[in-house]
């Protein structure tokens, strides 16, 4: 039997309304004693999910505001267990102080996810829906609130469910043969079983493929800016997030250590990482940089090549350009597009990347550059939002999950005994359980809820 949690849910600033919410089996009790309905009808004597208006009680059994306040019966409840929620003024004194009156009754803080936890360990969600919660909670975008939103309502867990299905299906197929070891499988059911293992290994590969979207989406497109020193690296960064976040200098190698922020830009979230300027030099500290500068390109799914569009385009940009396309799209930015300008570069169409003006200065081509982005990440009427693999717990298990059914593909056509390939299916089977939560480990489901914020 679990203890009783409570939390403020909402952030701890002057805000409209701001939530305490209890979990557990003394929370509808609790709340009761520092919440006195208007009317005298005591709280418990109204529904489930009702709104309740009535005053809310401090520690020494003062009003302290007038709230609304709700309370649910477990098993019908986010957490499975008894709950209650108490809706006031967002005042972050008020808030502490309703929060002081439910210790007094005897509840404790809840730590970081614990109420999601306990809905995952209840069984109200599986592990992928209680992902999407923190997914949901995080999500900048557009595109990452529709692939939270559906993976909350269970897309994933269902696509992973359905493999996982076929999978125990074909366990029922060796069983019936291991249960007459003397004869040879069947023709009948070998053939099933291989369309079987052939179908899953598919159905796994398509899933896999989706980790690459999915990641971007939720976790944002990792983009290096990189460039001579002085193009402007560091000014663009800033003009994207906002703020200063790095030192701007005209002097020639300002920037030493990839510096990174993320931006929204086009719809698609960006992992920005500013670098140190490219060129050959002496200085210990910038040479390191320089080599940052080219393991961050070796990283990135996205590069903003920049060149001052006051100066023409020099050899040196050509080269690092050409390095850019070795590695990852390349979107090519003529910077300081507020200052007199060199015509731009005439090239050959197949040579030729996406080009943008832009000024960190006055803004003026961002939405260009915005179009660019979005244009080779697009993030509308794509489809699959909800069923994508989004983290690389996810993408991990998916990919035990297709070892194990290809090296029982390949086991069955090599005709070894059916028991060997009873143990690769049964590998898949886990893995595809750590996946949805099935059954995965205490430490691991741990980890998991660490991320999530108080209240949630
Ligand atoms: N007028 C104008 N000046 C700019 C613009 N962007 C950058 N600058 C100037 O160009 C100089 C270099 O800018 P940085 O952003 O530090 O360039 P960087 O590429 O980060 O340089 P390193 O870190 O040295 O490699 C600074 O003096 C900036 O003020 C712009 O859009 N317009
Ligand atoms: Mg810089």
């Amino acid at each position: 039997m679990s203890d009783t949690i409570a939390a403020i849910a909402t952030p701890a600033v002057p805000s409209a309304i701001g939530i305490l919410r209890l979990s557990g089996p003394e929370a509808i009790a609790a709340v009761s004693a520092v919440f006195r309905p208007l009317g005298g009808k005591p709280l418990t004597a109204y529904e489930d999910r009702h709104l309740v208006l009535g005053e809310l009680l401090g520690p020494g059994g003062e009003v302290i505001d007038q709230a609304l306040a709700t309370i649910s019966h477990g098993p019908h409840s986010y957490t499975g267990e008894d709950t209650a929620e108490v809706q006031c003024h967002g005042s972050p004194a008020v808030l502490s102080l309703g929060l002081e009156a439910l210790f007094a009754q005897g509840v404790r803080q809840a730590g970081p996810g614990e109420f999601t936890r306990r809905a995952f360990l209840n069984g109200q969600l599986d592990l992928t829906q209680a992902e999407a919660v923190a997914d949901l909670i995080d999500a900048e975008t557009p595109a990452a609130v529709h692939q939270a939103a559906g993976q909350l309502s269970g897309a994933l867990g269902r696509r992973v469910g359905a493999i996982y299905d076929g999978l125990t299906d074909l366990l029922a197929h060796f069983h019936a043969v291991l249960d007459y070891p003397d004869e040879d499988i069947d023709p009948f059911r070998a053939d099933t079983i291989q369309a079987g293992l052939t179908g899953a290994r598919t159905a796994l590969e398509d899933l896999l493929a989706t980790y690459q979207r999915g990641k971007y989406i939720a976790g944002g497109v990792p983009c290096v800016l990189v460039g001579r020193p002085n193009a402007g690296k560091s000014s663009l960064l800033n003009a994207l997030v906002g703020y200063d976040r790095a030192i701007v200098t005209d002097i020639p190698g300002t920037t030493r250590d990839t510096v990174e922020a993320k931006c929204v830009l086009g719809g698609v979230t960006l992992r920005l990482i500013d670098t140190a300027g490219i060129r050959e030099t002496e200085d210990t500290v910038e040479r390191i940089g320089v080599e940052r500068s080219r393991a961050a390109l070796e990283e990135a799914a996205l590069a903003l090549v920049l060149w001052d569009g006051s100066t023409a385009l020099g050899e040196e940009d050509w080269d690092l350009l050409a390095d850019a396309r070795a590695h990852a799209p390349v979107i090519l930015v003529r910077t300081k597009a507020d200052l007199p300008s060199k015509p731009m570069p005439v090239l050959g169409v197949e040579e030729m990347p996406p080009v943008v003006s832009v000024s960190a200065k006055t803004g003026q081509g961002l939405d260009k550059l915005g179009e660019l982005v979005e244009g080779l990440f697009p993030t509308v009427g794509v489809g699959g939002a909800g069923e994508l693999l989004t983290n690389a717990r996810q993408a991990e298990a998916a990919r035990r999950a297709l070892e194990g059914v290809a090296r029982a593909e390949e086991s069955l056509e090599a005709g070894i005994t059916p028991d060997a390939l009873l143990t690769d299916v049964e590998e898949a089977l886990s893995a595809l359980g750590e996946l949805t939560g099935a059954n995965i480990r205490e430490d691991i489901t741990a980890r998991i809820f660490e991320r999530f914020c108080v209240g949630k």
